[in-house]
């Protein structure tokens, strides 16, 4: 924890040495003594499947194993909420704080504590629009690259015929929900795609599903293409098209974005027609980035994780080996 003095620390290190009688090792956490870092990870909820795979791999990389104590918050999407937690961080006097941010505005004020209480903070999957002098480094996914990877998928199938869209947009505000709208529709200008409706689903199953029966009942058979921005919307919209009598990837063609387990299964099924993966095991990556801050040593302000996409069949041959 924050606060320790110098000779606290190398107190604390000599006599965890004596105790263990091992050399202070890099592979624990941040500081390589004896005592754990902690860690203040600040989660957006448990609004889907790639959520909870993020969160299990953050919890694996800041393990008490790994050298780490984790304080861990799931603001159920509420931003007021996460922006709390941050607080309660710094005032824990935490060495370190890790934010997933449901929203992209909202956070200088509470970055500006976090500084000046000497509490670096590192940024995971979310993006935000603050001052980049106020957290350390950013891990993610190139969120408008896959809007724009769907797109193009989009334009190339379905481009040159009048195609109608409806589009189940992720938590508004969010980074993933702007930044796909904006590869997406940069992906699709020109094309006969047209875009009748657009709203949230909260990335969830359950408003991906109401929302999807909204579309259903005021556009009915006029729908031709539906792009969901994750797969949890798309799995509940495939529920709502088949109360309606209709096929799903046949009657509406599906394309949606992160590759989860269940998305990769429809895919394979052939309810949904395309995904565009967005990796949620950011763990190793964000915890490297932590210990080198920690370490004082220079990082990357943005890191990009690799991301795939996938038809039917690329999707069958996947399912097998994924680790989500
Ligand atoms: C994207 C991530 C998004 C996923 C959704 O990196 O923030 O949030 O696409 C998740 O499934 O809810």
């Amino acid at each position: 924890m924050k606060k320790k003095t110098l000779s606290g620390v190398l107190l604390a290190g000599a006599l965890a040495l004596a105790l263990t009688g091992c050399s202070s090792s890099s592979e624990s956490g941040g500081n390589g003594g004896g005592d754990l870092v902690t860690v203040g990870f600040a989660q957006t909820g448990s609004e889907s499947g790639w959520r909870s795979a993020n969160t299990e791999s953050m919890k694996e990389a800041f393990s008490e194993a790994n050298g780490y104590k984790l304080i861990f918050n799931a603001a159920d999407n509420k931003p007021e909420a996460q922006i709390a937690a941050v607080h309660s961080f710094i005032n824990q006097g935490v060495d370190a704080i890790v934010i997933a941010a449901v929203v992209t505005t909202g956070w200088d004020d509470v970055l500006k504590e976090a500084k000046d209480a000497g509490i670096p903070v590192i940024l995971e999957d979310r993006t935000i629009d603050a001052d980049p002098s106020l957290y350390a480094a950013w891990y993610g996914d190139d969120f408008e690259k896959e809007g724009e990877m769907a797109g193009e998928w989009a334009a190339t199938n379905f481009g040159d015929t009048p195609t109608n869209m409806v589009v189940l947009e992720g938590t508004t505000g969010s980074g993933p929900a702007i930044d796909r709208a904006t590869g997406f529709d940069k992906a699709i200008e020109g094309t006969q795609i047209t875009k009748m409706d657009s709203q949230t689903g909260n990335f969830t199953r359950a408003d991906g599903k109401t929302v999807m029966e909204g579309f259903l009942q005021k556009y009915g058979d006029k729908i031709d293409l539906l792009f969901a921005h994750n797969d949890d919307m798309a799995l509940g919209a495939i529920d709502a098209i088949k109360a309606a009598g209709l096929v799903p990837g046949e009657d509406i063609k599906i394309v949606s974005i992160d590759g989860v387990h269940d998305g990769m299964q429809a895919l394979a099924n052939g309810e949904i027609n395309y995904i565009v993966e967005c990796q949620p095991l950011l763990g190793p990556g964000t915890e490297e980035l932590v210990k080198k801050v920690l370490a004082g040593e220079d990082v990357p302000k943005q890191t990009f994780a690799v991301d795939g996409a996938f038809d039917q069949e690329q999707a069958k041959a996947a399912l097998p080996d994924r680790k989500y």
